[in-house]
């Protein structure tokens, strides 16, 4: 149905936005139960791989492209580490928008290059990391030629505060704990304004904790400042100067909470782990939470019998090359029975 639809009451729509859709949210809310235990929680994930380009930006891009519409665009532009592009692309695409989408080179998964590409967008990769990328398209737009779809863009955040109410609709009310990755720090503010807005149509009794995973080669609010050369395995969140600081500091001062980082190499064993015990594989960003809990849990400052959603925001298929590199090398054998049986004997 789309999230347009959905949620059309509590969503900034006028009659003239057009009610655009690629099947956009009603991600699934997958219990969890093997990694919860262990962990001492009552633990959900919100797979966000499942939107129709794999990531929750599609919540965003939705509505972003239905205002630009209404407001008779004819092309956007973003800055990305990958995921904001495919989405940008696909929905451009749909609409009959051009789109131009600047990417730090080299830095980008394949399967989010692939979809930008055949998705038709123009792509340019710059010799520099998304914080200088976002700075050129900044400017790009104000040349009034191009609507810039990244989420400085208000309307992306409406759209992207569906998924937090998904979640309330879901369990009946917030959880304990929101847990999630962040990067330019839009997400983590749509759930605040997600949060807030159920809140005060009465749809929860208390809203729940924020809790906002950096990788620690890229984690500026850890730090108290940006990060000049960001670097970290998980690409999509490897961002320095977090456009949306101010609003993702208001909402973690707001609903209580705080920012953590956590190293590459925990981050690819949480993929593994949510892949291998909860059936969900997340591209390594979205594992950044995972890894979290895993870490507060370690240091015992995860609160026994929590209920917690760690919002898992992009598909493991985007970028096999992070999960080939972590795994075993695939057994390779003669075409024989007896060959088979002997390789998979433990
Ligand atoms: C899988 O695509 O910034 O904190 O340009 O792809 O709202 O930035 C992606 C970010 C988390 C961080 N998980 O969200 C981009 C881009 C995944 C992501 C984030 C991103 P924000």
């Amino acid at each position: 149905m789309g999230v347009l639809a959905q949620y059309a009451q509590h969503l900034a729509l006028s009659e003239k936005t057009p009610r655009i859709t690629l099947g956009e949210g009603g991600t699934p809310l997958v219990s969890a139960p093997r990694i919860g235990s262990a962990l001492g929680i009552e633990l959900y994930l919100k797979f966000e791989g499942q939107n129709p380009t794999g990531s929750f930006k599609d919540r965003g891009m939705v509505m972003a492209v239905a205002k630009a519409l209404e407001d008779g665009a004819s092309a956007i532009v973003c800055a990305s580490t990958g995921n904001t592009s495919a989405s940008a692309a696909a929905y451009a695409a749909a609409a009959g928008l051009r789109a131009v989408v600047v990417v730090p080179a080299g830095r980008v998964a394949q399967g989010k290059l692939a979809q930008a590409l055949i998705y038709g967008a123009q792509i340019v990769a710059v010799e520099g990391n998304f914080d200088d990328a976002l700075t050129i398209v900044r400017r790009l737009a104000e040349g009034g030629e191009f609507t810039l779809v990244n989420s400085v863009n208000p309307w992306r955040i409406e759209g992207q505060k569906t998924g937090a109410f998904e979640v309330v609709d879901a369990l009946g009310d917030a959880p304990d704990i929101l847990a999630i990755p962040v990067g330019n720090a839009g997400n983590i503010s749509a759930y605040a304004k997600g949060f807030r807005e159920y809140r005060a149509a009465g749809k929860l009794r208390t809203a729940p904790k924020l809790l906002g995973f950096q990788a620690a080669g890229a984690a500026p609010f850890v730090a108290g400042a940006p990060v000049v050369n960001p670097e970290t395995v998980a690409t999509a969140i490897r961002i320095g100067n977090p456009a949306s600081w101010d609003l993702a500091l208001a909402a973690v001062e707001e609903f209580g909470g705080g920012f953590y980082a956590v190293e590459d190499d925990e981050i690819l064993a949480a993929q593994r782990r949510v892949a291998s015990e909860a059936g969900v594989f997340p591209e390594p960003a979205s594992a950044a939470p995972l890894a979290g809990l895993e870490r507060l849990h370690r240091e015992g400052r995860l609160p026994r019998g929590a209920r917690v959603v760690a919002v898992l925001t992009g598909n493991g298929l985007k970028d096999p090359d992070a999960a080939l590199r972590a795994a075993a090398p695939v057994n390779t054998v003669r075409a024989e029975f007896e060959a088979v049986r002997e390789a998979i004997a433990g």
